[in-house]
């Protein structure tokens, strides 16, 4: 769901600047390491509130400031590509060929999930090839740090706090630790979901009770479990026009991102 985040960030900016006075609760935000400690302090009374246990407030005590994400955040640049340019980019035809076995291979697991969420196999493995490579590429940054410095970062603080208490409270859930590794910006396992939205959509598929984002199962039928909750209707189509094509602007603001979405999902449905 990276690039939601792109898409987001003018208008969360632009919040963060009218309100920064009053929003930000006691302790202010900052551009660089420098008061982070002292945020992180003051932090704990808005994480406490909002109901994160002792896991969780540990786990915001260990978050390092995240040199990595702020310079990827202040690197970050937006494309405009033609449809055809991302899908090329993006290697939709490899995520198609490697889609369809991957279907094959595991059609129960998916016939499963349709069942339950009636999310079809094709839109998730499109996702869960489009995220991750099929998990063979989740990222490197220590989620809680790096979630924690976007919400103490003036930038998108508003847009971040939410997810920040997520995180903590998948600690508290023992869903995640303060090592738990994900991308840049704090987004977790294999369909790369922010912590905010992990948190409300987690689905434990395997019944091991707990919601691993870094097993397939369980990430995948929480990628579903999210779309089933944002309106996917079960038996419609997912084609531009068709009543399930919105919904994947929940998953993703970026137009040709669904785009991609619709056509990598019909061609590894078969349909
Ligand atoms: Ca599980």
């Amino acid at each position: 769901m990276r690039s939601v985040l792109f898409v987001l960030s003018r208008a969360a900016m632009a919040v963060v600047i009218c309100l920064a006075p009053v929003a930000v609760s006691a302790a202010s935000c900052g551009n660089s390491a420098a008061g982070f400690d002292t945020w992180k302090s003051s932090f704990v009374r808005t994480a406490k509130r909002a109901g994160v246990g002792q896991p969780g407030l540990t786990a915001l005590a260990q978050a390092r400031y995240a040199q990595g994400t702020i310079n990827a955040d202040r690197n970050q640049k937006s494309f405009k590509y033609s449809l055809d340019k991302f899908m090329q980019i993006r290697g939709a035809a490899t995520i198609v060929a490697q889609g369809k076995k991957r279907k094959a291979r595991n059609a129960g697991f998916f016939d499963a999930l349709e069942k339950k969420y009636g999310v079809p196999a094709g839109i998730l493995i499109a996702i869960h090839g489009m995220e991750t490579a099929f998990g063979s590429y989740m990222g490197d940054s220590q989620v809680v740090s790096a979630i924690v410095t976007l919400t103490y970062d003036c930038r998108r603080s508003s847009f971040f706090e939410p997810h920040a208490i997520g995180a903590l409270k998948l600690v508290d859930q023992g869903a995640i630790t303060s090592a738990t590794l994900g991308a840049k910006h704090g987004e977790l396992g294999h369909t790369q979901f922010l912590p905010g939205n992990a948190l409300t959509y987690g689905q434990d598929w395997n019944r091991d009770g707990r919601v691993d984002f870094y097993e397939m199962g369980d990430a995948l039928a929480s990628t579903a479990h999210f779309l089933r909750k944002k309106g996917w209707k079960r038996g419609r189509g997912y084609q531009p026009g068709d009543p399930n094509h919105k919904v994947l602007k929940k998953w993703n603001a970026a137009t040709v991102y669904q785009q991609s979405l619709a056509i990598m999902g019909r061609q590894i449905d078969g349909s």
